[in-house]
């Protein structure tokens, strides 16, 4: 056998791994590792490595000066059938070091043992400073073309398409932190443009915390951990972030929207994203516009409760990149649509009296209603999360010709960091040459050398002006499309460390942002700060973040006094008058499901007619349904997911009930504390757990046959949100249109208006 060709037995080996791909029955439920289900007995026959998993996606391949090579992606990864030194050279054996006999001592000149070793020491990179935890996916973005009387971007011509690399985040927690704290979420997303990479760096809320970037490294060393005993991980609920947001108070609006559900997303899914700082766009007549970048999700804007995202911490820490997974795999691919507020480009850079130069503020959509511009589809999970997601390097300065700068301080200083921090986090200046970073338009840049240095650079003169490399590389004219740096005029001024007057104002927005919530969120705010202020150590802290909250609502401010048992004190500045942004508010609305999980719990003595039928029409929407069974393998010729002891109701957005199970043999308080949750009964007591969790967390339950029996049995039917019925397929309906609401909000009594 020649072993540098595929034997034959290397080609069936990978056929039938593809085909057994092919032949996965469609109704399997996302997550599965691996491409293909692997046998028992270890695999010997050599074959070429299996094909990645059908959404698997990778960067495109391409030089590092942004050509295409036209290798298949998977030539980025490893290729043939043996084991070899990272040199090529093939392996006998990986089990086991050189040695003197096989007692003997280890032998220095084992070059795969000190290989092997020395490379797993250096696996790790330092995490990003902030938003060290995240997710990415790939997917395209197609340009609707609204936006090409406004900018030049070829991108946002009619039409286009062009591909993307998304990577959501959270702030303040370490790599390994849990998805579901309260925080803010990243959402920033690489155009690889034709003309020059697009770097939307962004949030899932609208303003900042700070106004100018110099406060940068002050509000992220009061979030993160206390630095003597490295706690709390992942969140703001301590005495160093209140102590600062009381003292710096042009961040109590960024911290009230932190307090709202939208620091608790219920899904990447259904975030939307702000591209915070005003930025300007050009079009071919040098005509210019100022414009906030927005991400309005076809989901909707949908949110966890805050019980759920403390169950999810240990349940599922990994709760929001399953999820961005799972549906991916599964076919729901999320989707949003790009808008732009679009404003005249006046010397004062006001619009409606709001500065669009201070990143605390937004411009409410109703005064400027956000233009859809182009549509972003995710379609395709990383195949190796490191080469991807982690060595992803985004960059506000990363612009293609047409978008362009202002003079927003926060965004002035970001311009400066995104470089400054790769060279630490990746290791030296040529990051832009790793896979997931390199452009897709030709580079000639005249950088050179560095370590890891990938271009093969040819010619000897890297500098302009230069006769020797026949004059290359030339300047680009405007005919050639180049980079615009819009020539705005800036005023005669001293030279001062300052803020606008306009800057001043640091509570009527937050004002605008609680009047705008439903009565629901309003609690969810309230008890937010409550919880958040009940966890710090230092009462001073409290009575000075109540303070704040006094400027901003005497309700708000006297509930959470309550809640920490100190008066409410009086505002300090007058209260600001202000129109509510009904747009602000995330409840009120139907949206799709597309994506969501349904727990189904079954009884395998029971009645299973209505399960397949129930099964099938949970994936006909778009939603992904998991069977939870007392214990795992197969139900009724069907895949269990979960069973009673690995379940939580945290995971569903739905719970339908098919039977009544009875208590399993390990319903035991000793074996799975849960079951001692509940008074025994002849149902399994994690069941009637799962039944009171949905019902407490507003979530739409149903139940046929002796699963109805099951909500009667807990007091449930005839409550909002509960349907039973004669059939699976009747309450499985039922359930799906409360779904679209995403929680059944009249469970909710509120206390505030
Ligand atoms: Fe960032 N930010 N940031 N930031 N930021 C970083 O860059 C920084 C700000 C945002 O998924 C770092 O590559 C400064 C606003 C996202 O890789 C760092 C200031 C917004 C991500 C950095 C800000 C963001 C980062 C750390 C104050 C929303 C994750 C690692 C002026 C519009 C990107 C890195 C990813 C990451 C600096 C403020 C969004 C240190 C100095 C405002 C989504 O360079």
């Amino acid at each position: 056998m020649d072993p540098s060709k595929p034997a034959k037995v290397v080609k069936d080996a990978v056929e039938a791994a593809a085909e057994k791909l092919t032949d996965a029955p469609a109704t399997d439920v996302p997550g599965a590792p691996g491409s293909a289900p692997p046998p028992v007995e270890e695999p010997t026959a050599p074959h070429d490595p299996l094909p990645p998993k059908r959404e698997q996606g990778a960067p495109q391949t391409r030089t590092p000066t942004g050509a295409r090579t036209g290798a298949p992606t998977t030539a980025s990864g490893q290729q043939g059938a043996y084991l070899t030194t990272a040199n090529g050279a093939r392996l006998r054996d990986t089990d086991h070091s050189l040695k003197a006999g096989p007692r003997g001592p280890v032998l220095l000149q084992d070059h795969h043992l000190r290989e092997k070793i020395t490379h797993f020491d250096h696996e790790r990179i330092p995490e990003r400073v902030v938003h060290a935890r995240g997710a990415g996916a790939h997917g395209v973005f197609t340009s609707y073309g609204t936006a090409e009387a406004l900018t030049m971007a070829g991108f946002l011509r009619k039409g286009r398409s062009t591909d993307v690399f998304v990577r959501f985040s959270t702030v303040l927690g370490s790599r390994g932190s849990a998805d579901t704290v309260r925080d803010t979420r990243g959402f920033a997303t690489k155009f690889y443009t034709d003309e020059g990479t697009f770097d939307l760096v962004a949030n899932n809320i609208p303003v900042f915390f700070i106004q100018d970037a110099i406060k940068f490294p002050d509000i992220i060393h009061a979030g993160k951990p206390h630095p003597d005993r490295e706690i709390p991980q992942a969140q703001s609920a301590h005495d160093t972030f209140w102590d600062f947001v009381s003292l710096h108070t042009e961040a109590q609006h960024h911290t009230m929207w932190n307090m709202s559900d939208r620091g608790i997303p219920r899904s990447y899914r259904t975030m939307e994203g702000f591209g915070v700082h005003t930025f300007r766009l050009v079009n071919e007549a040098a005509e210019t516009v100022l414009v906030k970048f927005h991400w309005k999700p076809k989901l909707g804007v949908h949110s966890l409760t805050w019980e759920e995202a403390q169950l999810l911490g240990g349940v599922d820490p990994d709760f929001h990149r399953r999820d961005l997974y799972d549906a991916i795999e599964s076919g729901a691919y999320p989707e949003w649509e790009l808008g732009l507020q679009v404003f005249p480009d006046t010397p004062e850079e006001t619009f409606g009296g709001i500065d669009l130069l201070d990143p605390t503020k937004i411009v409410p959509e109703e005064l400027a209603p956000v233009q859809p511009v182009g549509l972003l589809t995710l379609n395709r999970t990383p195949t190796n999360f490191f080469a991807e997601t982690e060595q992803v390097a985004f960059h506000v300065g990363h612009l293609p010709p047409g978008i362009d700068v202002t003079n927003d301080p926060l965004l002035q200083g970001r311009l400066f960091s995104y470089v400054d921090t790769q060279l630490t986090r990746l290791g030296g200046p040529n990051f832009p040459q790793i896979p997931i970073n390199r452009p897709h338009a030709p580079v000639n840049d005249m950088l050179r050398d560095g370590f890891h240095q990938q271009a093969v650079h040819a010619g000897v003169a890297p500098y302009r002006p230069n006769s020797l490399d026949g004059g290359n590389p030339f300047p680009a004219g405007d005919d050639a499309r180049a980079f615009v740096d819009v020539p705005v005029r800036v005023a005669e001024a001293p030279k001062v460390r300052a803020n606008p007057v306009s800057f001043d104002d640091h509570y009527s927005q937050v004002r605008l942002f609680w009047l705008s919530m439903s009565p629901v969120e309003k609690e969810h705010i309230i008890r937010a700060y409550t919880f958040e202020l009940g966890k710090c150590y230092h009462q001073a802290i409290r009575e000075r973040q109540l303070r704040c909250l006094a400027n901003i609502d005497p309700v708000l401010c006297a509930q959470v006094a309550t809640g920490l048992g100190l008066p409410a004190p009086e505002p300090t500045v007058p209260l600001a008058d202000v129109t509510p942004s009904p747009a602000l508010s995330q409840v009120g609305r139907e949206w799709p499901t597309d994506g969501r999980t349904v727990g189904i719990v079954v009884d395998p003595d029971g009645d299973l007619d209505d399960l397949d039928e129930v099964r099938q029409a949970v994936f006909a929407a778009g939603m992904v349904p998991l069977l939870i069974a007392p214990h795992g393998g197969m139900v009724a010729d069907l895949p269990v997911q979960r069973t009673f002891a690995t379940a939580r109701s945290v995971e569903f957005d739905a719970l339908l009930l098919a039977g009544a199970p009875a208590p399993a043999p390990d319903a035991l308080p000793a074996r799975d504390a849960k079951a001692g949750s509940a008074d025994r009964s002849a149902v399994d007591p994690r069941v009637l757990l799962l039944v009171e969790e949905c019902w407490r967390h507003a979530k739409a339950i149903g139940g046929w046959g002796a699963g109805g029996g099951v909500l009667r049995q807990f007091g449930a039917t005839g409550t909002p949100g509960v349907v039973t019925g004669g059939s699976g397929a009747e309450v499985f309906d039922g359930v799906r249109s409360l779904m679209t609401a995403h929680r059944v909000w009249e469970r909710f009594p509120a206390s505030v208006a």
